[in-house]
């Protein structure tokens, strides 16, 4: 870490709660300290005492086209030109709906918000007005933003009440939320069983990207969907992550998985403040002014936000990006998978198109269980490592990595290279 991040991060604590604005970006997970960022551009970001790294945060998803680009940053100077927020209707609003919903079809109407959680934090609200029920489904390891009802564990059994998992969540508020195994479908069946009538919804990362990268097992997904419309609750797919990532339709369309609601964020905006949740019509008209479920924001739509995010997914609409970003998913998965062979280091590279994470354990990840099963120690070698050889992989374990369009072939030779040599350091810190 260089000298001037060094004194930005310390005067940064005077301000901020551990000097950051989200706790991940503190670097506690992996240890030392972060460094500050002066800019950033396609797939390199740099930092205030000049040194640059490959960049595979991404800024936790959104920068999918990569850092700066031209055509972004032009339609942000040019909406800005016209002002920066109305709180009145502009046409900017229906165009970016207009390229969500040719991707997301389910999307028969939408909001905008400002952020992932907000859109999440609203799905639930929808869900619980349409429904006239309480009870949450969530999974463990599953985060879908600091909404109180969704920062909850599991309870002592699959069938009792959630605990908060953050001080601040009223118990009261936590016990409508049930937190099952991701990926056991049987528990999921067990919960309905015994309790349909109280469940509003399910909601769930159709990949799961907040305990690591970890996909549905094959008819999971179909399963929540089956089981929920069987018992009237909705099925709410979060894919803030996943959505303009692993396809230009999200998971929905990889799996054929049609929900009640979508959560997006992150790529909508371009990496402008974005949110969008949004579902049948038949629910989203009991959204006021038309409904009598409430939801609002000074800065929803605002055209500054707007404008990236519509000439992202334009951009985005290129025949070719998936199958490149697959293409460069897969060449960095088998770098890091043979590299830690070499190692002989116990890793497991859960990837789906160009999301992925390396976990550092023998057997298959596939729920919270095996992730936490996973060095975290030696995944903050690892960390350690990389950054010293200018890759940035996430401060955590318990991330994604993420490959944009703007990496290049070199990017990727240099990061394969950087990771042989990283995990050789971190094999012998055991
Ligand atoms: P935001 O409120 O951070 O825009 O979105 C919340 C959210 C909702 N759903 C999913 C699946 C998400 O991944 C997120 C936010 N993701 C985290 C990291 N994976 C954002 C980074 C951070 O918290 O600093």
């Amino acid at each position: 870490m260089g000298e001037r991040s060094r004194q930005l991060f310390e005067e940064a604590a005077r301000y901020f709660p551990g000097g950051v604005n989200s706790p991940v970006r503190a670097f506690r997970a992996v240890g030392g300290e972060p460094f500050f960022v002066a800019r950033a551009f396609g797939s390199r970001i740099t930092d205030v005492d000049g040194r640059t790294y490959i960049d595979y945060v991404a800024s936790w998803g959104p920068m999918i086209l990569g850092h700066a680009h031209p055509r972004v940053v032009a339609a942000i100077q040019k909406a800005a030109e016209a002002g920066t927020s109305y709180g009145a209707p502009t046409e900017m609003e229906t165009r970016l709906a207009r390229l969500v919903q040719a991707a997301f079809p389910s999307l028969e109407r939408m909001r905008f918000v400002s952020s992932g959680t907000e859109a999440c934090m609203s799905a639930l609200r929808v869900a619980r007005g349409f429904t006239g029920r309480n009870g949450i489904v969530k999974f463990e390891g599953g985060y879908h933003g600091h909404v109180d009802s969704l920062l909850v564990k599991a309870g002592s059994g699959a069938l009792t009440f959630g605990v908060p998992d953050s001080l601040g969540v009223p118990a009261d508020l936590a016990r409508h939320t049930l937190t099952l195994p991701y990926n056991d479908l049987e528990a999921v069946r067990g919960l309905f069983a015994a309790r349909a009538s109280e469940i509003a919804a399910v909601i769930v990362e159709p990949v799961a990207g907040n305990m690591g990268v970890v996909p549905p097992r094959p008819g999971f997904l179909e399963g929540l969907r089956e089981v929920t419309r069987r018992h009237g609750a909705l099925l709410i797919l979060d894919e803030v992550i996943t959505g303009f990532r692993v396809a230009r339709g999200g998971a929905q369309e990889l799996f054929g998985v049609v929900p009640d609601l979508t959560c997006l964020g992150k790529i909508v905006g371009g990496g402008l403040p974005v949110g969008v949740y949004g579902g049948r019509a038949e629910i989203m008209e009991k959204v006021a002014p038309l409904g009598s479920i409430y939801q609002a924001g000074t800065l929803s739509g605002n055209p500054l936000a707007m404008a990236p995010g519509a000439e992202t997914l334009t951009l985005l609409q290129a025949p070719a990006v998936y199958a490149d970003l697959e293409a460069k998913g897969e060449q960095i998965e088998r770098g890091l998978a043979e590299a830690a062979a070499a190692c002989r280091l116990p890793a497991q590279v859960n990837r789906v198109g160009s999301m992925l994470t390396a976990f550092f354990t023998a057997g298959p990840v596939h729920d919270y269980a095996t992730v936490s099963r996973a060095d975290a120690g030696l995944y903050g070698s690892f960390f350690r490592a990389m950054l010293d050889r200018a890759v940035s992989l996430a401060p955590s374990q318990f991330e994604a990595a993420f490959v944009s369009l703007a990496h290049t072939a070199q990017d990727l030779e240099e990061t394969i290279a950087a990771a042989r040599e990283a995990l050789a350091v971190a094999a012998a810190s055991r």
